[in-house]
């Protein structure tokens, strides 16, 4: 008898160490599998959500993981798992994520060579399009997250031509070519895509990066560059076919390497300007066939009292020293200076004529989503309008003063920001908390909210993008179930709806070709 009870209590005892005892490693992985791979993918190489890899997760603390996989993370995709897991399972998952992965992860030449699709030859293929409209350059690409797919739409009879399957997770704006034929997407997981409109046909595909944050197209057309989470590169593409032309390993002086927060093209210096997320610096890659001599060399190690010959190097790199990591930026219209901001919501201004920071500390309550700032005029300034990510409240800033004007209090942080040259109203989303089915109308005189529309109650409204003349704004409903609202700009009544299936951001070909102080370049 106390045999039996002694060997019931040594069970029992078993039993509770094991509950509190760490999990299993292949516990851990079924987690992972379970939770974390449809996003970050099964080999935490990363899809809709960043790659989980130690040198991904450079800047996060362990503390900050454990919070994040608890809470989720705000003004992203990834929700709270305090509810689901338990504080073992949190904390087993975050020992998993930063332990390095089984296999080397390399995505160099060979493995971008041989990822290329050719679809088709486009020398093959009309010059002119395949369906009728009156005004090509008043033609709308939709991604619609839902189900992965892209319509697009008439801007004039504000209706459906097409509707074509995309890669996995289209993140980020489209790139229109300057003629508005041909259109590159990039997808989380590095796909880039390049597909021609007016033949409904894809061209060419290649997978640039494992975790890719976004791309840029130069402004001659002739190249692309795609900045990448993983790995730490940059990578130009012949914009022709997507070959690769050449990879920028990104690193300091000292060896750190980067993940790129996101790269943009600056017509007038023949640039691609990047922003550099573990780095605080800026790079700027020139794409000219004769790109200014030295270009890059003096700020590093070129003394032009050394009688030396300064370098003329093929796409030559100029680093740019910043005060701050930069997430993300946004141009002034003239190219010359950049509006950048940090994760935890600092702002800086870097001057790239003079290559240093000229304001480090500008006024940026929260994370703005920074591809969402647009500019235009007040009271005889510039102005630009940024919201911000973690507090409902859009930011308008004088451009030469770099002075806050007025913080406009919103219903709640916000995604994207949106005008146009012939509207006096900009629109703003509030795109978290309960009010996120909420969508202010801004007037750009007063700088006051003038309306608050709320199109489908409960359901979140977002991105506004305008017909070429301006005179309709569309809406997305961001569901499943859901539509883009069609409003007359000037009386801010609805015209219609298209149904769609979560439709996220919608690029008009001519605001994007002109650059249209409006909408995000
Ligand atoms: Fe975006 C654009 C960064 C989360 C939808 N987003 C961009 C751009 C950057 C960026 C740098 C500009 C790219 C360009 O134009 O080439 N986005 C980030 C983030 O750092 C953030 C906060 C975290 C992350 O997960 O990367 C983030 N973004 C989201 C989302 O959760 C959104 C709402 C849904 C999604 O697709 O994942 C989202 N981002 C968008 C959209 C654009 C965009 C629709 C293009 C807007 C435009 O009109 O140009």
């Amino acid at each position: 008898m106390l045999k039996t009870a002694a060997t019931i209590k040594s069970a029992l005892f078993c039993l509770i160490m094991l509950a509190h005892s760490p999990l299993f490693a292949s516990d851990t992985d079924a987690l992972y599998q379970q939770h974390c791979a449809a996003c970050h993918n099964a080999k935490r190489l990363g899809g809709m959500g960043p790659a989980l890899l130690p040198g991904n997760l450079k800047r996060l603390r362990k503390k900050a993981a454990i919070d994040v996989i608890s809470n989720g993370r705000v003004a992203t995709q990834m929700p709270g798992f305090a509810e689901k897991l338990s504080s073992d399972e949190i904390a087993s998952l975050v020992e998993y994520i930063y332990s390095p992965a089984d296999e080397e992860i390399v995505w160099d030449l060979a493995e971008i060579n041989a990822s290329h699709i050719r679809h088709n030859d486009e020398a093959s293929l009309s010059d002119k399009p395949v369906f009728a409209v009156d005004d090509l350059l008043n033609l709308f690409l939709v991604v619609e997250l839902g189900d992965h797919h892209v319509t697009l739409l008439d801007g004039d009879r504000l209706e459906p031509i097409h509707r074509f399957k995309s890669r996995f997770a289209l993140h980020g704006g489209p790139k229109y070519s300057n003629d508005g034929r041909f259109v590159y997407f990039a997808s989380r997981d590095g796909w880039i895509s390049k597909y021609d409109i007016y033949n409904l046909k894809l061209i060419a595909e290649i997978r640039a990066g494992i975790n890719t944050r976004n791309l840029a197209v130069s402004h001659d057309d002739r190249y692309v560059m795609v900045a990448n989470y993983l790995p730490h590169t940059l990578v130009l593409l012949d914009a022709a076919d997507l070959k690769p032309i050449k990879i920028f390993d990104v690193k300091n002086d000292a060896g750190k390497t980067s993940r790129i927060s996101a790269v943009y093209t600056a017509p007038p210096r023949d640039s691609f300007i990047a922003a550099l997320k573990d780095i605080p610096e800026v790079w700027e890659i020139n794409y000219s066939d004769q790109p200014p001599v030295g270009f890059g060399q003096w700020m590093h190690d070129y003394n032009p009292e050394s009688g030396e010959e300064p370098l003329v190097q093929e796409f030559p790199l100029r680093r740019i020293p910043a005060d701050d990591y930069l997430d993300d930026f946004f141009f002034d219209q003239e190219y010359v200076s950049i509006i950048g901001a940090s994760r935890e919501g600092k702002g800086q201004v870097v001057d790239l004529d003079v290559g240093r920071v000229i304001v480090p500390d500008l006024a940026l309550p929260g994370m703005p989503h920074l591809g969402s700032g647009i500019t235009w005029q007040y009271q005889g300034r510039t102005v630009l309008a940024t919201p911000n990510l973690r507090s409902g409240r859009v930011s308008v800033i004088d451009m030469e003063t770099w002075e806050t004007v007025k913080h406009i209090e919103t219903l709640g942080p916000g995604f994207f920001m949106r005008s146009h040259e012939n509207t006096p109203y900009a629109w703003v989303d509030v795109f978290f908390g309960p009010n996120r089915d909420a969508m202010h109308v801004i007037d750009k005189r007063s700088l006051e909210i003038v309306k608050t529309l709320r199109p489908v109650p409960g359901k979140t409204a977002a991105h506004i993008e305008f017909t070429r003349d301006g005179k309709y704004a569309l809406l997305s409903i961001w569901d499943p179930d859901g539509a883009v609202i069609v409003y007359d700009a000037a009386t801010l009544e609805e015209v219609k709806r298209l149904p769609m299936n979560k439709p996220s951001g919608k690029y008009n070909v001519y605001n994007k070709i002109t650059r249209s102080a409006g909408t995000s370049h």
